[in-house]
Parts: structure tokens; sequence; C-alpha cells
């Protein structure tokens, strides 16, 4: 695991037959991501099958993906060899239902593999155990009309296709990672996964694999169950970053930079680039890898505002790498500005995100002062601090580095640095108040959105509530035993109103549900009355579960208040 550790920062690459479909069949927009038309709009097979003679990528140039990849600061790819659809990127002698159909007919997979050698990088596969077109695979889709003389799948058939696969593909492209998905239907066992790693184990011992390839992934964060034996080298959290890393284990987050993985046309919700460097800093501030993915057309051109996205990190990225790469996670729960890294317990990296007005950072919990403090790609200059009661504060105004998305300051230390790592938890005010905002939340099982109403409000809502298991919890620090009246600052709709929470004190239920009304609109706050609480002194942890959820959403949830009573 010592280069994917050191790494941090991938390309994923989602392309087949479906980018030539681009997101639409019939002449009509399918829904959802692009990689899954075929389960959307389900085509007969025979029909997505022609789709193959017109996928004809003249313009892939791997040598410049791979470089792409290497100007963005990236240190791998992982490319879908198969997805879902069963459609191969390389000659398979199992399949026909591969680049042997295309006009090229030529190998995808092998020009790719070799740029990125030259270029430095690790070369990963993709591979999806369901495989929508294969007569074996089970549950067959009713809309897949190939194999009506062939009887009913039969699974055990499948696995050793799978595995003939594997072998072609590990033995032609000798890639350091595979990245298996697909793994979740009930027809693939946890004694399936075991059989296959151990077989790619004795094939490759070097080879690094993501939890998916056996059954031990519980959700979309890609949390491990308990109740399941470890599959693979590292969890795979989806489209999200865990809220506090996935302690323990290695993990990446994999992300695309619209809402598609593989090409879709009128996919124009484009992150910003700002937006994609903190998220690259957050995930390795909790210990993680990020998987940022690009989805080429059938032509094989990467969109153009994905090459500006990767170039605008790589920008970031040859100022700021060392703050990046090799790294570990933050010694900080909290920073009021932004994230920190650390290499060993010497040097520790400041990620700004929000610069302090008058330029003087405060680094609340930091008891050791620095021997030198720098800008990166600044490094010439070194900057004023000193350790006041509160932790250290450096001077970091006048630096030249303001229009950064991210400053990072580096610190050095004479001896290793010593850290209160909660220190920055929200404490009541002086008055007895505890407000705590959406900055505060820790959300868990699913995302939610950040909304401001209005727009531009300094205080973000937590929105897109819509799965009732997603919940949040809010930490604070009590230097005092106290007894607190709880409320919420929300919002809802009158057609979700009615919804049933629960307040939760260090894990467990406190007082009666409350149920919301409508307070107008979305964008309309209000307060929803939680009771009071007993509470003892020293780190509180505080819970807002939806019990029931009616119409679209539980709420908008712009914070949760708790005023000190007698
Ligand atoms: O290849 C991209 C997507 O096409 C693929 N993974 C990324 C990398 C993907 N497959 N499915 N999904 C994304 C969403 C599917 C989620 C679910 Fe489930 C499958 C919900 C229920 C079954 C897996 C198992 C997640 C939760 C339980």
């Amino acid at each position: 695991m010592a280069w994917f550790r050191e790494a941090r920062f991938g390309l994923f690459i989602h392309w087949g037959v479906y980018s030539e479909l681009a997101g639409r069949y019939d002449g009509k927009a399918a829904s959802g991501t692009g990689e899954w038309i075929f389960q959307n709009a389900k085509p007969p097979m025979s029909k997505y099958e022609e789709t193959a003679r017109r996928f004809n990528p003249v313009d892939y140039d791997p040598v410049a993906w791979a470089n792409l990849a290497k100007e963005a600061g990236m240190k791998y790819v992982v490319i879908t060899s198969k997805h879902h659809d069963g459609f191969c990127l390389w000659d398979s002698a199992l399949t026909d239902w591969d680049v042997s159909r295309t006009p090229q007919g030529k190998d995808l997979l092998e020009p790719l593999a070799a740029a990125c050698k030259e270029a430095g990088l690790r070369f990963g596969l993709y591979f999806t155990i369901m495989d929508w077109h294969h007569a074996d695979y089970a549950p067959r889709r009713a809309w897949n009309d190939l194999h009506s003389a062939h009887g009913p799948p039969v699974f055990e058939r499948f696995v050793p296709y799978v595995h003939g696969q594997m072998e072609e593909i590990v033995r032609r492209y000798d890639p350091a990672l595979l990245w298996f998905d697909g793994e979740w239907e009930n027809t693939w066992t946890v004694e399936h996964g075991a059989a296959l790693e151990s077989k790619l184990r004795v094939l490759k011992p070097s080879i690094i694999m993501n939890n998916r390839v056996g059954k031990s992934r519980n959700d979309m964060a890609g949390l491990d169950r308990p109740d399941v034996k470890k599959a693979g080298d590292y969890g795979t959290p989806e489209q999200e970053v865990p809220a506090r890393g996935l302690p323990g284990v290695d993990w990446e987050t994999c992300m695309t930079m619209n809402d598609t993985w593989g090409y879709r046309l009128d996919d124009a919700r484009w992150k910003p680039a700002g937006t994609l460097v903190r998220t690259l800093v957050d995930v390795a501030s909790k210990g993680g890898n990020f998987l940022l993915n690009v989805g080429p057309t059938g032509a094989g051109e990467i969109p153009p505002e994905s090459i500006a996205r990767l170039k605008a990190i790589g920008a970031w990225m040859s100022v700021n790498g060392e703050a990046i790469y090799g790294t570990d996670a933050s010694p900080f729960e909290r920073l009021p500005f932004g994230r920190a890294t650390r290499k060993g317990d010497r040097t520790l990296y400041l990620h700004v995100f929000e610069r302090p007005a008058g330029g003087v950072l405060k680094i609340p919990g930091l008891k050791s002062a620095p021997q030198r403090a720098s800008v990166l790609g600044d490094s010439a200059a070194a900057l004023k601090s000193k350790i006041t009661t509160d932790g250290v504060v450096v001077s970091i105004g006048g630096t030249g580095a303001a229009d950064r998305d991210v400053t990072v300051i580096k610190l050095e230390f004479a001896a290793p640095f010593v850290v209160d790592p909660t220190a920055a938890l929200p404490r009541p005010s002086a008055d007895g108040t505890l407000k705590l905002g959406t900055d505060d939340a820790v959300v868990h099982d699913g995302t939610l959105c950040t909304e401001r109403f209005p727009t531009g409000d300094k205080s973000p809502s937590l929105g897109c509530w819509t799965n009732p298991k997603t919940w949040v919890t809010f930490d604070a620090i009590l230097p005092a035993a106290g007894r607190y009246r709880v409320s919420l600052d929300y919002a809802c709709a009158p057609t979700s109103a009615g919804s049933e929470v629960a307040f939760e004190l260090d894990g467990e239920r406190v007082g009666l549900p409350a149920t919301t009304s409508s307070t107008g609109a979305w964008s309309e706050f209000g307060v929803l009355d939680l009771g009071t609480v007993e509470l003892r002194p020293g780190r509180r942890s505080f819970g807002l579960r939806a019990l029931q959820k009616r119409g679209d959403g539980v709420m908008n949830l712009r914070g949760l208040r708790l005023v000190a009573v007698p």
C-alpha cells in the first residue's frame, strides 16, 4: 500500500459504448448517469449492441490523457475495463462483446497502460461483477433479448468468466490496482469474493484491490460491515467524504466533476475548480485518497470543462503538492479556517480556506511554537508567529497569496508538536448560549447539500434531506454542568410539515420526538422546540434523527441552539 498512501490523488476514467450514446437514447434524454443508460432507458440489448458499431474513438490520445493526469498532480489512473453493460475495452478471448465490434477494432487499454508507464503513473483497472449482457449473469435483465435460446442464467457458469477475464487483464496489462464494482446483487457472495481475491493475490502479490471485490461494503460511504469479513485493501466512499474519514482503514473517495461518470452531453452541473481543490484537501486531511473522474466522449475526447479543472488543480498542486503527497491526517478535529495535514510530528500544513480578516491566523489547540512558518510557493519569506494561551497565531497578511483557493502555511518544529484536537469545538458564550451552525455539523449515513437562503447568507443550511436514514450530530465542549433549552433553526415547506425528529444526547434519545410545522417555505426559517436537557461538563454530542419523513424532505436545518435556563 506504500505507493497508494503516498499518491493521494488519481484519475478515474469511465469510458465505453455508453459514451457514444452520451445520455440519449431514441432521440430522448435518459435519466441517471451516462454509463447506466442500458438500465435506465431499457433498450433491447440487441439494439444497445449496435452502439458498438458507432463507437469510433478517432480522437483517442492516450499519451495526452496520461500527461493530463500527470499535469493535474495525479499519481495513478483507473479506467473502466468493463462496466455494467459488459462491454470490454480490450479484445477478450472469452467474449466478442468487446472492442472487436468497433470500427477500429483496436485494444483501447494497452496504449493507455503504456502511456501511464511512460509518464510514471500507476495503472489501475475498474472491473464490474454485475454484467447486464452475459447470458449467465443472474439476475438477467428482462429487456436483455439476446439469450432466449440459452435458457435461464446459471450464475456458477458466470463465475469462471469473471476469473478468466481477470486473468486476461492482469496478465496483459499488469495493473497496480483493481477497482471492483457491481458486487452488491446477492448472487455474488462472500465466498465468491474471497476466492477471487486470493486467486489474484497469487497471480500478482503486489496488486491492490478495493473492498468491492467482496461483500464488506455497507453503503455508499464504503464503510465496512462489521458482520462480514473484510475484503480488499481499502474502503470506497462514493461521491462523498466521510465526516471523520474511515479510521483504521485505507480509503479513497471517488467523485465526479459534474453529475455523471460516463459522458452525458447535457450534464453542465460542473463543480468549480476551487471546490475540487478543497475536496482534495479535505480528503487528504482525513487520511484518504481522491479519485476524480472524467467521462470522455465516444470519439475519445475528454470534455474541455474537465481539462480546465484538471489544469487548475494541477496549478495548485505544483505549488502545494508537498502538503498532499505522503501526508498524514490532521491532528485537529476541527479548525475554524480550513484543514490541516502533517508529515510526522514536526511538519504541519495549514490549508486556509477562509483567510482571516486582519491577516492574523489563529490555530486553536496548537500548543507548540513553530521554529519556522512560511507560505508554500513563497518559502523565502518567513512569517511571524507567536504562542498565546489559545494556541499559536501566525501573521499571514501581505504574503501575496490572497487570490488562491487554498493557501497553505507550512509550520516546522524543532521538537514534536503538541495539539489539543478539540480546542476549536464550539462552547457556550458568556451569556450561556451555545449556537451550533452547519459548520459544526457532522452528517452520517448519507449526504446533505449546503444551501444559502437568501443567496449569499452567512449561515448556510443543510438541505436535500430526502433520505430519512441520514442523521446529524453536533459536538461541543461544556465547561460546566447546566440545564439548557434546545431548539432547531429550521425551514419546512407546507407539503413536508409533520415530519418527526428525535434529539439525542451522547447517543441516547432525550425527551419526546418533535413534529415539524410548515415555516411557509424551504427558504423561510422558524424555531422548533425540542425541550430541555441536563448537561454534564465535558465533551457532549447532540444528535438529530428523522423518525418519519413527510413529503419531499425532513427539513432544511440551519442550526441547533442551546440556551441556559435557571
Ligand atoms: O461506476 C460508477 C457508477 O456507475 C457505479 N459506481 C461508480 C464508481 C455505481 N453503481 N451503482 N451506483 C453507482 C449507485 C448504486 C447504488 C446502489 Fe447500493 C446499489 C444502491 C443500492 C444498490 C450499493 C449497495 C450501494 C448501496 C448498496
